[in-house]
């Protein structure tokens, strides 16, 4: 009999969410029971459906008196609930505010009644590089990360990064993101590319959450000099509070029509499969799972170098890597890849080849290993 595991994590199209996701339906596949508790359904749960996995929903009521709903307490609740009514063997947070604390909340709890859980949390990178590290969040943040059973972080860099920025106790097992090379590959939509690129123009992609920290303004100047150049257009993905200035900013330059701003879309790969080069200038990017998915559909990609970036985008080899905010270097790189059909068809090739080191079958079994590591009853 396979583990019970609960997995905690935000159920939006942000990275955390998509890869708990992918590794809550990956193991289900593989014979695990999973539990998502959360105070949605995740997006790419809706996409298909998995015997083996339930979804508890958290709710958060709301009353008068509360400005601030206390979600972190329903959440410790429901796990609490869901453990017990479920039997799980183990819970896996992913990002650590506010899932770590409210865990460590909910095994207190159990604690009373003789009853023991441990809890893994993974780390994704704002919750650390960003936000954890705010002085308001920092002292709960250390804590229930080193309350963890274990610890893993989605790239080398994320894990330094972690221990720079916090007292950790603890080893932090670097495991890396992956990607499901059955649904994310490149398959033939020239039909979509017929509509979208009419004259063969080149078709760049940026996929993101719109938040600041994803400099979305630069994938707009960046376009704007390679369009000067090379007839292209450019598919805007997903929404986010940058959003309105984008836009904004697309119809100054005088490109707008050139470029469909498609907001939040399932079909990912679908739009990945038709596209040429992703673009992500982020400010930073503890791994960019987007950038992955891109690669695993053949795309080469366009990037800053920062945080764990380079451990993804090979330089001259995948697409390029360039300081944060030099619009120019990844306009003349856009440019250097897109100019010549066979340089394309190298990088393409290149991409999707690195892309199968991060396949699921590599990486699931990391997880599972830690899994065993943590469970006193696992046997191997
Ligand atoms: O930390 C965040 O910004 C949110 C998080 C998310 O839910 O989108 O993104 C992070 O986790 C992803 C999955 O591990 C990584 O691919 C992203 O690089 C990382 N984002 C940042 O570091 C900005």
């Amino acid at each position: 009999m396979k583990m019970k595991i609960g997995i905690v994590c935000y159920p939006t199209f942000g990275g955390s969410g998509v890869l708990a996701t992918e590794l809550g339906m990956a193991l289900s596949d593989k014979g695990y029971e999973v539990h998502f508790i959360t105070y949605e359904q995740p997006v790419r749960l809706s996409q298909s459906f998995h015997p083996n996995i339930y979804f508890h929903e958290v709710k958060v009521p709301t009353y008068p008196l509360f400005a601030f709903p206390p979600y972190e307490t329903a959440l410790a609740s429901a796990m609490v609930n869901v453990i017990v009514n479920n039997k799980l063997d183990l819970l896996h947070l992913h990002y650590a505010i506010p899932h770590a604390s409210a865990a460590f909340f909910a095994r207190q709890i159990l604690k009373k009644s003789g009853l023991d859980i441990p809890f893994i949390t993974t780390l994704h990178g704002t919750d650390i590089t960003l936000v954890g590290k705010d002085p308001t969040y920092a002292p709960v943040v250390t804590f229930s990360i080193n309350e963890s059973d274990a610890i893993t972080a989605v790239s080398d860099n994320l894990r330094e990064e972690t221990l720079r920025s916090f007292k950790i106790e603890k080893e932090i097992h670097v495991i890396p993101n992956f990607v499901d090379i059955k649904r994310f590959h490149q398959t033939d939509k020239d039909h979509f590319k017929q509509m979208l690129a009419p004259d063969g123009e080149r078709i760049l992609v940026h996929v993101s959450n719109f938040r600041a920290v994803k400099r979305v303004e630069d994938v707009i100047h960046i376009f704007n000099n390679v369009k000067k150049d090379i007839p292209s257009k450019l598919l805007m993905i997903g929404d986010g509070p940058e959003r309105q200035k984008v836009e904004d900013l697309a119809r100054e330059l005088g490109i707008y029509q050139d470029i469909r701003f498609l907001g939040k879309q399932e079909q990912i790969s679908e739009i990945l499969s038709i596209s040429d080069l992703f673009i992500l200038p982020s400010a930073t990017e503890s791994f960019g799972l987007s950038a992955l998915e891109a690669m695993a559909c053949s795309v080469p990609v366009i990037s800053t170098n920062a945080g764990g970036l380079p451990e993804i985008n090979e330089q001259g080899k995948t697409g390029f890597l360039s300081d944060v905010g030099d619009i120019d270097d990844m306009s003349r790189h856009a440019k250097y890849i897109l100019s010549d059909d066979d340089r394309l068809k190298h990088f393409k090739k290149a991409a999707i080849t690195q892309a199968r080191r991060f396949e699921k079958q590599h990486i699931i079994p990391l997880y599972e290993k830690l899994y065993c590591e943590v469970v006193s009853s696992c046997k191997h």
